[in-house]
């Protein structure tokens, strides 16, 4: 559809991971001994929301040591869990709806399991939940019609 002039919209996302080391009586049978958190990689709206009014599909691509690593979520929320026992670089790539006719975008998420900084022995003792978030934002430049129409929806 034609494209508004003159006319920038931005939406503020959240994407990143919480962690959590593995206890002993959370080890199924289907979890690798050497295993030591479980965590998830997710991205969403500031306020929780899904923005699937926006996004088509999510993928995100793991470290190799993973089976099928390319993970593609099709529908919300767009996340992924897993366990495992090290960092590493996860790729996040954002599908947009095609009305909104935009390229995808690509970023980068350094997969946080192990706490540090000044809290870090007291957040080891407890077992505390991990947390790696970054801020963004998704700049539309001379969005089509039909994008002005799904954002300013209410
Ligand atoms: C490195 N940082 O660069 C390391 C890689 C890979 C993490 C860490 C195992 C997954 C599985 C897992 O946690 N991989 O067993 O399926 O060399």
């Amino acid at each position: 559809s034609k494209r508004l002039k003159n006319l920038q919209i931005c939406r503020p996302f959240i994407y990143g991971n919480i962690a959590l080391p593995l206890g002993e009586d959370q080890r199924g049978p289907d979890i690798s001994p050497d295993h030591t958190h479980s965590w998830t990689i997710f991205l969403r709206g500031v306020n929780g929301e899904d923005m699937s009014n926006i996004i088509k599909r999510v993928v995100f691509k793991l470290h190799d040591t993973y089976p099928n690593a390319t993970r593609s979520i099709e529908e919300p929320p767009f996340e992924v869990t897993e366990t495992g026992w090290g960092e590493f670089e996860i790729s996040i790539r954002v599908y947009f709806v095609p009305e909104a006719s935009e390229k995808n975008v690509a970023m980068y998420h350094h997969l946080k399991l192990h706490p540090y900084g000044p809290e870090a022995e007291q957040q080891k003792a407890e077992g505390a939940t991990v947390t790696s978030l970054q801020y963004d934002e998704f700049v539309f430049n001379e969005p089509t019609e039909s994008l002005f129409e799904i954002l300013t929806k209410t």
